[in-house]
């Protein structure tokens, strides 16, 4: 999969994900394939960039698997490529550029086309008379984005057998400009080779408390978070560990830097977690108050140091004060203290601070009722607003309490107009079934982005906070925890690729809906044979709905096994330190986070959504148990009682896990043998594990309500 001398040994069915280039009507070697436009036979180039470089390597890569021609690639000057000059054979081709750099690729656009997309948006343009194909962009970036979207609609195209030349329904024009600045995926890997939380093996960076030596399989990562369109990169846990924290310094430098240039080829920069208490830990200084001269001194020339190494590297991913990691608060100091200490080295290079609000006390008293994790985020950072540097970025997980399979957005979006903000998605399916069980994530992150937070009245949705566009920040976007390994298939679960695909594609233009992103990850990867497509587009939009039918009901969340978090108990956290309770007794259950009676968690939202959670009777049926304790025999908006809607899901989405399955299986002959085993094996345990779940679930609560289930069925 490599297009450079380092080859990464990894191959096998999946590898290449969506980046296969399947030809033909159903993606099977030998199957016919749609003649090669005409001016895929050449490539012109007039400029010698590293990402323009990248961009030919795929686009011919791209062109012979997908038409098995070689394109002939010619370098010239810009001034070379003028009208005058094509003529012939030569005329027919591709030219793609910058705007600076190659004349013949400008003068393809009017100044009015060009003026429409700007830094990393690109134009294409089909010359169907001529034979030619123009991509250009302002920057280099732009330019190798356009040749991944460019090869994309060439794999789509090949669906339209109905005579629609596909070239005029999908090329001619196309203008793009991508809606977020920042587009970041954070690893989770430690150096040891593990990755926390983790589903697909070990880490594809390091192995024994070293960095790697297979760049290759880092550059095949690359490619694939450029073709989505992601920017960014956190190469190491959020969680920095003692050895992690020496990434700053010369012991590992020279590693990162490696790692950094593979990333850059693919225009992806590269930024890592860093250790809080650095200054101590690997300093030698006694203390890491932000205050402190000594301290400011320390992270000025330690950074300067990176950046003598990574001339563009990106800043410091930071998770501070949260789940036992050192903060600000150990010196009675806050968040913004702390961050603008990180501005101010990072600021001379352009860096930015990542500064994550994953903020919490997580050694609460299950006893004590007051205190709501849900209210902790917003609470320790509103009052920081307009405190922090301008490089600073806060992230912010979509919801308050942790990646739940269902519970409210965070109330922190739309509460910080003077802040950078970034969204924080987790794609890695920590709380949803951990790439054992399919589970398509972006029908859930569209619900968030859509969310509206009246902030500056209605249509103050997310996703012009994501964006930037609501306060008009300067930086601004989306982050997300990667679900990759060194599995063959990169995710685990083959069918998981299409939550990385899809975080990527949203990231670039989050108004593209869940069944259009389904549908081309489908085509690019297992080609177009409609029965095929078919199946697992529906199987992918189904899977979110089931996994929470059978799981935690009505966005209760939690119900899991403590610490792994695979599999149900329902009690696991209810007793714990963690904040993580439903409060199930004989009458009842939830959490109420009213202001009239429970912990006025509501009252962090702006009006309009604060009084739709406040009232029982207007509190969305799926968020009823985050926001309020009921009776069993509460009826819901559905009509049914609470009780028996636990009984109903929990029945149902069993049998829909039971069909998922079944789904699959008709797929036998269709796809991949290797890849339909391991999935046909991985649907039959959900099925499996999603009976497991109904029975615990329905049986815990047949047991504490003593309420029958009222069409009979077995509860144990
Ligand atoms: C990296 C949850 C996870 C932790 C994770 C943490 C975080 O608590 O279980 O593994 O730590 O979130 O986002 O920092």
């Amino acid at each position: 999969m490599s297009n450079t001398t380092v080859q990464s040994n990894i191959s096998g069915p999946q590898y290449d994900a969506w980046l296969g280039y399947l030809q033909g009507q159903s993606g099977v070697k030998g199957a016919a394939r749609k003649a090669a436009p005409v001016w895929s036979h050449n490539v012109s180039v007039a400029e010698d960039q590293e990402m323009i470089s990248t961009a030919i390597a795929e686009l011919t890569q791209g062109l012979e698997k997908l038409f098995d021609i070689k394109p002939k690639v010619s370098h010239s000057a810009a001034s070379q490529a003028s009208e005058s000059d094509l003529t012939g054979q030569e005329a027919h081709g591709v030219w793609l550029g910058t705007w600076t750099g190659s004349e013949a690729v400008a003068q393809a656009f009017s100044d009015i086309e060009r003026s429409a997309v700007h830094d990393e948006g690109y134009l294409i343009r089909e010359d169907k008379e001529q034979g030619r194909l123009f991509i250009g962009s302002e920057t280099p970036q732009g330019v190798l984005y356009g040749t991944f979207h460019l090869l994309r609609e060439l794999v789509l195209d090949q669906e339209s057998s109905n005579g629609v030349h596909p070239a005029e329904g999908r090329l001619s024009y196309i203008a793009e400009q991508p809606v977020n600045a920042l587009r970041m995926i954070n690893q989770w890997d430690n150096v040891d080779g593990s990755i926390e939380r983790g589903y697909a093996g070990k880490s594809i960076f390091y192995e024994n408390g070293e960095f790697t030596r297979d760049l290759g399989r880092i550059r095949d990562y690359a490619r694939l978070l450029a073709s989505t369109g992601l920017n960014a990169i956190s190469i190491n846990n959020v969680n920095v560990h003692q050895c992690e924290s020496l990434f700053l310094t010369e012991r590992f430098l020279g590693d990162v830097a490696k790692v950094a240039a593979e990333f850059r080829a693919y225009g992806i920069r590269l930024f890592l977690s860093a250790n809080y208490a650095s200054p101590i830990e690997i300093g030698g200084l006694l203390t890491a108050d932000p205050l402190d001269e000594q301290v400011r001194e320390w992270w000025n020339i330690q950074t300067a140091k990176v950046y003598a190494a990574i001339p563009d590297f990106g800043g410091y991913l930071i998770k501070a004060d949260s789940e036992n990691r050192p903060g600000p608060f150990t010196y009675n100091r806050d968040h913004a203290d702390g961050a603008n200490m990180l501005a101010e080295a990072l600021r001379p290079f352009g860096g930015l601070v990542i500064w994550r609000c994953f903020v919490y006390n997580c050694k609460q008293d299950w006893r004590d009722r007051s205190t709501d994790r849900a209210r902790a985020a917003y609470d320790h950072f509103k009052p920081l607003d307009g405190r922090f540097a301008d490089n600073v970025i806060l992230q912010i997980k979509n919801g308050p309490m942790d990646f739940q399979v269902r519970e409210a957005v965070s109330p922190l979006f739309g509460a910080m107009e003077q802040t950078n903000q970034v969204l924080e998605f987790q794609i890695t399916q920590e709380y949803t079934g951990q790439q054992r069980h399919l589970c398509y994530l972006i029908p859930q992150w569209k619900e968030v982005l859509d969310f509206d937070t009246f902030a500056k009245g209605p249509g103050s949705e997310i996703k012009r906070i994501a964006d930037g566009s609501l306060y008009n920040r300067p930086y601004s976007g989306f982050a997300a925890v990667s679900n990759i390994g060194a599995d063959a298939c990169w995710t685990g679960h083959p069918l998981a690729q299409a939550n990385l695909y899809g975080y990527g594609r949203l990231a670039w233009n989050p108004e593209l809906s869940s069944e259009e992103i389904a549908e081309e990850w489908v085509r690019l990867t297992f080609g177009h044979d409609e029965e095929v497509v078919r199946l697992i587009y529906g199987m992918l939009l189904n899977s979110l709905e089931i996994y929470e039918n059978y799981t935690a009901p009505l966005g209760v969340g939690w119900m899991v096994n403590p610490e792994h978090h695979y599999g149900p108990n329902v009690d696991g956290y209810e007793y714990s330190k963690w904040g993580t309770y439903h409060f199930a007794d004989c009458d009842g259950i939830g959490v109420d986070r009213t202001v009239s009676s429970g912990t006025g968690y509501t009252s962090q939202y702006h009006r309009e959504n604060a009084e739709r959670y406040e009232s029982v009777d207007s509190c969305p049926d799926e968020l009823l148990l985050f926001f309020h304790h009921v009776p069993y025999t509460h009826v819901l908006h559905s009509g049914k009682t609470v009780i028996q809607h636990i009984y109903d899901t929990h029945f149902a989405g069993a049998e829909q896990a039971a069909s998922l399955a079944e789904n699959w299986r008709q797929l036998e002959g269709k796809i991949d043998p290797t890849v339909f085993d391991k999935v046909a094996k991985l649907q039959a345990g959900q099925a499996e594990h999603a009976k497991e779940w109904r029975d615990m679930i329905n049986t815990y609560f047949y047991r504490k309500s003593g309420i029958a289930e009222e069409q009979g069925r077995t509860i144990y």
